[in-house]
């Protein structure tokens, strides 16, 4: 029977940022709830079940800080953990935390309307079940809404057809003909994972991406005892770095070594793996100077010819653009290549033109025999996730959704947005690029924060204060990131962090590109001067502080 729930809060997401709201939200003495349109926690990490799934940051800092009885205790008993493993370990911080009690799975929020005289939000949910809440947090992840190519004919293909992010864990690839098209991260895994099980495996690959090996391996005893005894120290360098992952971020150059040098510096960092530590963990310049990024290239080239056997498939295999994608990392990607069973076929140069009952047809007339078509094409990233949900806020005509789609998903620190008080993301648009537990402590610190702040002036003034961005700040914080990626090798690029993968979409910075530490420090500065950017009374003056 659908339901009326009155709460201070509702949570809207149960991954790795709405399980850390709820906790906190619950501990900071709010009646708080969470809704989930999956029937299980973890978010990305509950439906991105595809083969090989795997996260590509380091597995002791692909965690809460905050838990530290778990940071020591719970294992991590590799360098980098799988999705069932990430899996498992949210389960458990849910568990330990009795979270799921407050957990409402398979309702999926469809629209929610600010009323200006109550003060609230209504949400709709598809079960029928309405929430009125003062403060409604959106945790609905940055990689949601798949993008799936447009292939004609496609309703005619008589196998199975799945995108990477909805997979389907009855699928058996085993002895299959298994077509993946897009070579990301998704790509990348799922074609390392299955590629010694199938029958054939086609590869469509339309821009051939830089992947650095991750040195995936079982972390020793004396490893997790010395990474327990320093995690304090760990942490804090997270937390002040710019990608968050535990790694050094040098300040040298690329020129200012000698090739010799350069060399051996990018061998070692290529031998301990790691495509994120390539990009950011040898020199200072690779993602903001061009010539930097083609000698980071050159060398990744390199190695791709001294994998890959067949000069064919090494041809569509090797990039030629500059670096500036998300990086990388891989368990044996390009050696895949060298199996019989494994092709690699370029559908820059002879695109897809129709699927058929029996596979998929390129431009040079071939017919590629499958039983499986694995999507493995990305997300309509950052904003893709509110599409589905009609959200109004205090103006009376264009919803968020509509707004966002003609002019680009402006949002103040990835949390707030003109017009729609006490609607807070954790990881919406414009949030920092970097490793993603470390981004949702950050925004969910922020988050508590706003919200105690808006408490103690509602508790003082005895009449609601609510959290509400300026216009001027989410336009200020909307240049930053635009201007911060046309310095670096990504904003230039055809990402997903540009909004350049999804035709049509608004072409605009989705994420802050310019470092954890600087977003931290910007956050923080806002927060000293008095809450800037947000409406008074909880910011100051209108006009009286800028970013
Ligand atoms: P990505 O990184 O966006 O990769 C998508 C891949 O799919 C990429 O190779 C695309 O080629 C390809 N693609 C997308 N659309 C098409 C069409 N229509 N035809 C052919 N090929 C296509 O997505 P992932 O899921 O791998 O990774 C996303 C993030 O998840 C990743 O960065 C991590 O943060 C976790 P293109 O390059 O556009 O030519």
């Amino acid at each position: 029977m659908p339901q009326e729930h009155h709460l201070d809060t509702l949570v809207v997401g149960t991954g790795f940022s709405g399980i850390y709201a709820l906790y906190h939200l619950l501990k900071d003495g709010l009646n708080v709830e969470a809704i989930e349109k999956e029937s299980e926690v973890g978010g990305a990490w509950w439906v991105n079940q595809y083969p090989g799934a795997l996260s590509d940051t380091w597995s002791h800092v692909y965690r809460y800080s905050f838990d530290k009885d778990l940071l020591q205790t719970y294992p991590a008993a590799r360098t980098y953990s799988s999705q069932p493993e990430i899996l498992a370990y949210l389960k458990h911080v849910v568990e330990k935390h009795d979270l799921r009690r407050y957990m409402h799975f398979n309702t999926k929020m469809v629209a929610a309307k600010w009323d200006d005289e109550a003060k609230k939000w209504t949400v709709q949910c598809q079960t029928g079940d309405v929430y009125r809440v003062k403060y409604l947090i959106t945790a609905l992840g940055p990689l949601v809404k798949p993008s799936l190519p447009d292939i004609r004919g496609l309703d005619t293909f008589k196998g199975q057809i799945v995108h990477t992010s909805t997979w389907d864990p009855s699928i058996r690839v085993e002895g299959k003909r298994v077509g993946v098209i897009g070579v990301g991260s998704s790509g990348v895994q799922t074609v390392t994972a299955i590629a010694s099980k199938v029958k054939s495996l086609h590869v469509f690959i339309r821009t051939p991406q830089y992947s650095v090996p991750a040195n995936n391996r079982p972390m020793t005893p004396e490893e997790r005892q010395s990474i327990n005894e320093r995690y304090s120290q760990i942490w804090s360098g997270v937390m002040s770095s710019a990608f968050g992952m535990d790694f050094h971020e040098p300040t040298r150059t690329l020129m200012s070594v000698s090739p010799q040098e350069r060399e051996e510096i990018l061998e070692k960092i290529w031998q301990a793996g790691n495509g994120i530590q390539l990009m950011f963990g040898a020199f200072s310049d690779v993602v903001s100077d061009e010539a930097a990024n083609e000698e980071v290239c050159r060398f990744i080239r390199k190695k791709i010819a001294g994998i890959v056997k067949d000069p064919q498939k090494r041809a569509v295999l090797t990039p030629r653009e500059p670096w500036n994608r998300r990086p990388l990392s891989d368990a044996g990607y390009y050696e895949q290549f060298n199996r019989e069973n494994v092709y690699a076929i370029d559908i820059k140069k002879y695109p897809i033109t129709e699927a058929t009952p029996d596979g998929l047809r390129t431009a040079d007339g071939r017919l590629h025999e499958l039983d499986i078509i694995i999507n493995a094409t990305g997300f309509d990233a950052l904003d893709g996730a509110y599409a589905g949900i009609d959200i109004r806020g205090r103006n009376k005509g264009e919803g968020l959704r509509d707004r966002w789609k003609r002019a680009g998903p402006d949002c103040y620190f990835g949390c707030a947005v003109a017009g729609y008080p006490n609607l807070l993301m954790m990881v919406g648009p414009r949030t920092v690029f970097g490793n993603i537990p470390p981004v949702v402590e950050i925004q969910g610190t922020f988050l508590r924060k706003l919200i105690r702040r808006a408490e103690e002036i509602s508790a003082q003034t005895g009449r609601q204060c609510e959290i509400e961005a300026t216009e001027h700040a989410v336009q200020d914080w909307t240049e930053i990131c635009n201007q911060t990626a046309q310095k670096i090798a990504i904003g230039k690029g055809n990402s997903w962090m540009m909004g350049r993968n999804v035709p049509g979409k608004v072409v605009t910075s989705l994420m802050f590109l310019g470092g954890l530490n600087a977003f931290r420090g910007k956050i923080e500065d806002a927060q000293a001067k008095g809450f800037v950017g947000f409406q008074s009374p909880l910011g100051p003056a209108e006009g009286t502080a800028r970013l």
